[in-house]
């Protein structure tokens, strides 16, 4: 039998698969072929995502802790046993201390709708503290929130005549999207990257610029002036939707080729033919990644590139514009049904879990974590892990595996994967709606979300009908309208396009400038600049725990260049420690010559409890852009030959 589903991962391409099932047990998934983006093909991560229902360690039964927290011990209970505790600890909780002091925790560990929001219903009843923010893209989200076009349709690619790949490695993190890469360099694009590190991506390209990190929105101004100087910006277009050239105008006046290059560690012929190629492609598309949002100056990045593909005249053309959030019309938000918040509770940052289980007033006193593993993929993880070890916090946290955050957890339950629930997604690179049939019934006691939603609201008395609803049912209510669930899930998918950008007047006009726009503080001689790339074969700290991954990673290692280990007098292969703020880990140094001098990389957000000296946000401070996404790269270490201790076992 074959089964149409699709991917649930955190990644643009949202995958469409076929899941082959043979006497009950999924035996071999594949991509489906015939969806545009997905063409037949998996990547090097999910390929036999199969082997997750059952890979050693997987949950099949909810757990109660039976040692002290972070320990990982824990004695399995029923679901009467589990659902009785949380209902009764979370009414007490509410009773002493507020529903407030409750906060639902849930990120994409998988896109799907349900299993992200149905369990939100039920926080909005109990009046629970609302979450909001997150972890990635968070810069791009509030650009967009202002009105800033960010997501053209990858399809039209292919009409791009210049494409930028700026801070983003398509060919590990997106592979998919390389297709209609492919397909415009046929009709004769050029295609540039713009990467710290010579990448895979960056490999296959015509032109690569490594600039330093963080200096993107100098990188960007510099192109900018050359636009407005050399009479190439398209003024009518900014007339209809910009709102502050003048002050734009000013902003960049300082950024010459020649100061560019000095803050960017590029030359100038560098610029200047990046510049003149922005200028003269009829259109170029910029399409931007993740990483170089994850630092303070993270909405200056996306602002700088908003107003280069505005004043470049790009969204004039199909295949022009600006691409980092692309995403089909569906009414997610609707499927959480806002409606049944009661009073008006507040919102917590997701991105701040430390700083709220620290400091929260009221107090956070009652946790439920699915869909994310905050300990080892927040920023500043120590201080998230200092908060998850407190006495007086009931924490809940439903996975497929004991991770990181679980071993936390006092209560522990066994989440379905994508082959034994139904789920509707979208995707944030392509503009299909898809939809997810299980392929088999759930394994062992995992249940869905949904599942796990209505076993909570009757334990808790809660009656509304939205709280009662099937799977299915809210899946459904996150279509848009007229379109029934059954035809998606018969199809598979559906394309649910939002429409270009009209190329009339904005009725609010887009802010491109936002002060000076200056230089971020970099590393010196004595502290390189740490980069936390994604590693080809686990997604984020998804798979870290599955051997055929872990394998195809490889050891942990911290990546230096070569000049900068010569000049730190380190050996490639030997243990070094490194270091930031009060943290220290021990790792094996790699010499990468893909990386420029002054930075350094550590891929793959490995499980601490099973490579203690790789969980790299024990380095990573607190810190955060105004819009709040957590500056992940902006981390500045010193690396040194380890002191003859030995080091912890990894
Ligand atoms: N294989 C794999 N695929 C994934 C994931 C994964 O973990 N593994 N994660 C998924 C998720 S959650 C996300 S958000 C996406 C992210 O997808 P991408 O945006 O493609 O990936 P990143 O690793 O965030 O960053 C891309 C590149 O930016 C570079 N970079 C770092 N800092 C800067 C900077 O300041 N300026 C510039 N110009 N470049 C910089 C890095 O060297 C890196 O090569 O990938 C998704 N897909
Ligand atoms: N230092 C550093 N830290 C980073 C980043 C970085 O670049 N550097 N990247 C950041 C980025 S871009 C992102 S997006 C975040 C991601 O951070 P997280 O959202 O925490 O992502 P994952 O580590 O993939 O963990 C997702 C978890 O969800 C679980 N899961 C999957 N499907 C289901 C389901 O159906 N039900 C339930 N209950 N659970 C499920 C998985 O098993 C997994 O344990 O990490 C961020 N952290
Ligand atoms: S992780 Fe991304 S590329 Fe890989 S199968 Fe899933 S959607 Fe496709
Ligand atoms: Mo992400």
């Amino acid at each position: 039998m074959q089964v149409k589903g699709c991917c649930p991962l955190d990644c643009q391409d949202s995958c469409a698969w076929v899941a082959h099932v043979e006497d009950g047990q999924v035996v071999k998934v594949e991509g489906a072929k015939d969806h545009p983006v997905t063409r037949g093909v998996l990547c090097a991560k999910v390929k036999d995502y199969e082997a997750r229902l059952t890979a050693p360690g997987r949950l099949l039964h909810p757990l109660r802790r039976s040692g002290p927290k972070g320990a990982g011990q824990f004695v399995q209970i029923t679901w009467d046993e589990a659902l009785d505790e949380i209902a009764t600890r979370f009414r007490s909780i509410i009773v002493e201390h507020g529903a407030e002091a409750l906060m639902p925790f849930c990120y994409l560990g998988t896109q799907g709708v349900v299993q992200r929001l149905a369990l939100v219903r039920l926080f909005h009843a109990l009046g629970a503290s609302r979450q909001t923010g997150g972890v990635c893209a968070v810069s791009a989200a509030a650009l967009m929130a202002e009105g800033h076009p960010i997501g053209v349709d990858p399809e039209e690619t292919p009409d791009a005549k210049l494409i930028i790949l700026w801070g983003q490695n398509v060919l590990s993190t997106c592979h998919h999207q390389w297709h209609f890469i492919e397909e415009a360099r046929k009709r004769g694009a050029r295609v540039i990257a713009i990467d710290p590190c010579r990448t895979r991506t960056a490999k296959q390209c015509d032109m690569h610029l490594a600039p330093l990190p963080g200096s993107d929105p100098v990188l960007a101004a510099a192109i900018g002036r050359h636009l407005l100087e050399t009479g190439r910006a398209d003024l009518e277009l900014a007339a209809l939707w910009v709102e502050d050239l003048d002050s734009y105008r000013q902003a960049v006046s300082p950024w010459s080729f020649a100061a560019a290059a000095e803050a960017t560690g590029l030359s100038v012929g560098e610029i200047e033919a990046l510049a003149k190629a922005f200028a003269s492609a009829r259109p170029a598309l910029i399409r931007a990644g993740i990483a170089p949002q994850q630092a303070q100056n993270g909405e200056a990045f996306v602002r700088g590139l908003s107003a280069l593909a505005i004043l470049g005249g790009h969204w004039r053309h199909e295949g022009g514009g600006l691409s980092i959030l692309s995403m089909p019309e569906l009414n997610e938000a609707q499927a959480a049904r806002p409606d049944l918040v009661t009073g008006a509770p507040r919102f917590l940052d997701i991105a701040k879990l430390g700083l709220h289980l620290d400091s929260a007033t009221p107090p956070v006193k009652g946790l439920m974590v699915w869909s994310a593993n905050p300990a080892a993929t927040q920023i500043d993880a120590p201080r998230v892990k200092r908060g998850l070890m407190r006495d007086d916090l009931f924490t809940v946290v439903a996975d497929h595996f004991l991770t990181d955050t679980a071993r936390y957890a006092d209560i522990v339950l066994p989440a379905t994967t994508q082959f034994e629930h139904f789920d509707v997604q979208g995707a944030w690179g392509h503009h299909y709606v898809l939809a997810n049939t299980p392929a088999i019934a759930p394994i062992g006691e995992a249940r869905s979300s949904g599942a796990m939603m209505r076993s909570l609201a009757a334990r808790l008395g809660l009656d509304h009908p939205a709280l009662r609803e099937s799977d299915e049912e809210i899946a459904a209510s996150a279509l848009p309208d007229g379109w029934p669930l059954e035809t998606l899930a018969r199809d598979g998918w559906r394309k649910s396009s939002p429409p270009r950008p009209q190329l009339a007047a904005l009725p609010t006009r887009l802010r491109i400038a936002d002060g000076p726009i200056a230089v971020v503080p970099r590393g010196d001689a004595a502290r390189l600049q740490l980069l936390s790339p994604k590693s080809h074969y686990f997604l984020n700290s998804t798979f870290a725990n599955m051997p055929r991954h872990q394998a195809a990673q490889g050891q942990p290692a911290i990546i230096l260049n070569g000049q900068d280990a010569a000049r730190l007098n380190l050996v490639a292969g030997s243990r070094v420690a490194v270091t930031c703020g009060g943290q220290r880990l021990e790792l094996v140094l790699a010499v990468n010559e893909a990386l420029r001098p002054g930075v350094a990389a550590m891929e793959g957000k490995w499980w601490e409890h099973d490579k203690p000296q790789a969980a790299m946000n024990a380095l990573t401070p607190s810190r955060w852009s105004p819009a709040g996404q957590p500056a992940y790269n902006e981390v500045f270490i010193t690396v040194a030959p380890a002191s003859s201790i030995a080091m912890p076992p990894q």
